[in-house]
């Protein structure tokens, strides 16, 4: 019989000597000590075994087992919980400096636009947009551009093949043909956006870009009054102190011309950038041709107008010295993040 309490005081010592280091350790520790098949269960089982006079000693040895397992658990539960409680707010240190947050920035074609669209604002312009899937009279033939005309094949674009005579426009000028369709002069407008071409000859060639347009028809404008706001313009944009406009072809305008500025060729860049001439071409614009007027519902006799479009894409490569237009329409961060600070 002293073996029993022999066993029981051994276990005794067990469980003081035991150290479980975390909660995985001390649930083995539970469930080896007080667990329903754990060893003070089975110490109690034998309780039937001892003698009479003896049985008050063991279930005071017990008691003492139970409680000193169980102060040791709970005790030690306690801790390791309080530790996973210290180790999830370290997860969320609210201390910590807040992470940077990226600035975004414009992308240089937008920039270019709208500065463009800026100094035409200032001058009394009011901005107009319309749709990129155009219909083919508004496209081309109200101005000036019949199906059998030449310059279609210069603009030859995508058509929408469930909707005939529905096509992506291939340059703004639409959109201040339905202006003119709409209202009577003066009209002042300038008509930003994207346009399309079908020129899939060469990877270097662009199937969509961007264009700006503008149109001012009133009474007895004259080709003074284009020169004078293209040269403003040049001015603003470019801070050219000089234009001149060569004779060119358009469908839509008589006369029509190219307008060149002056840059000189002081610099390496602006001899370069001139091909040594000290000119550099920046738009095409002309008189409206009285034949638009009339297909826009405008009286030819009475009214009179001047237009012009450029292509952005040139004047942003050139505005911030890019070498490649693809690189505007790749649009990798890595090379958008250069302009930042062009906003
Ligand atoms: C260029 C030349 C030009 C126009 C666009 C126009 C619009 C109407 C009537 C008459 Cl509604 N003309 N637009 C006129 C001359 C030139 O663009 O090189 N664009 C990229």
């Amino acid at each position: 019989m002293a073996d029993i309490f022999e066993k029981a005081e051994q276990v005794l010592a067990e469980i003081a000597a035991q150290t479980p280091a975390n909660a995985a350790e001390l649930e083995s520790f539970r469930i080896q000590y007080l667990g329903t098949k754990g060893l003070i269960k089975s110490l109690m089982e034998e309780m039937r075994n001892v003698p009479n006079e003896r049985k008050r000693d063991y279930g005071q040895l017990m008691n003492r087992l139970k409680q000193e397992a169980e102060a040791k658990h709970d005790a030690l539960k306690e801790v390791f919980e309080s530790q996973s409680q210290g180790a999830a707010a370290q997860a969320i240190d609210l201390t910590a400096p807040g992470e940077p947050f990226p600035l975004g920035s414009r992308h240089p074609v937008a920039v270019t636009m709208n500065r463009i669209v800026e100094i035409f604002t200032r001058m009394g312009f009011s901005v107009v947009d319309g749709p990129e899937i155009e219909d083919d009279w508004h496209n081309f033939t109200a101005m000036n551009t019949p199906e059998d005309h030449p310059a279609r094949d210069m603009q030859d674009t995508f058509y929408v093949v469930d909707a005939p005579g529905m096509l992506l426009r291939t340059h703004t000028s639409p959109v201040q043909a339905r202006v003119m369709e709409n209202r009577q002069p003066p009209i002042r407008i300038i008509a930003p956006g994207r346009v399309y071409r079908n020129e899939t000859i060469s990877t270097r060639s662009h199937a969509q870009f961007h264009q700006v347009e503008g149109l001012y028809v009133d009474e007895g404008v004259s080709f003074a009054d284009l020169k004078q706001t293209l040269l403003y313009f040049a001015q603003e944009m470019f801070g050219a102190t000089k234009i001149r406009l060569r004779p060119s072809f358009f469908p839509f305008t008589e006369p029509s011309a190219e307008m060149d500025i002056w840059l000189g060729t002081d610099t390496e860049k602006n001899a370069r950038l001139t091909k040594g001439t000290g000119w550099l071409e920046i738009l095409g614009c002309g008189m409206v041709d009285p034949q638009v007027l009339e297909n826009c519902g405008i009286d030819s006799k009475k009214y009179s107008g001047f237009a012009f479009g450029m292509g952005i894409e040139r004047q942003a490569l050139r505005l911030y010295e890019i070498g490649d237009i693809r690189l505007l329409f790749e649009n990798d961060v890595r090379f958008l993040r250069q302009f930042a600070a062009a906003m």
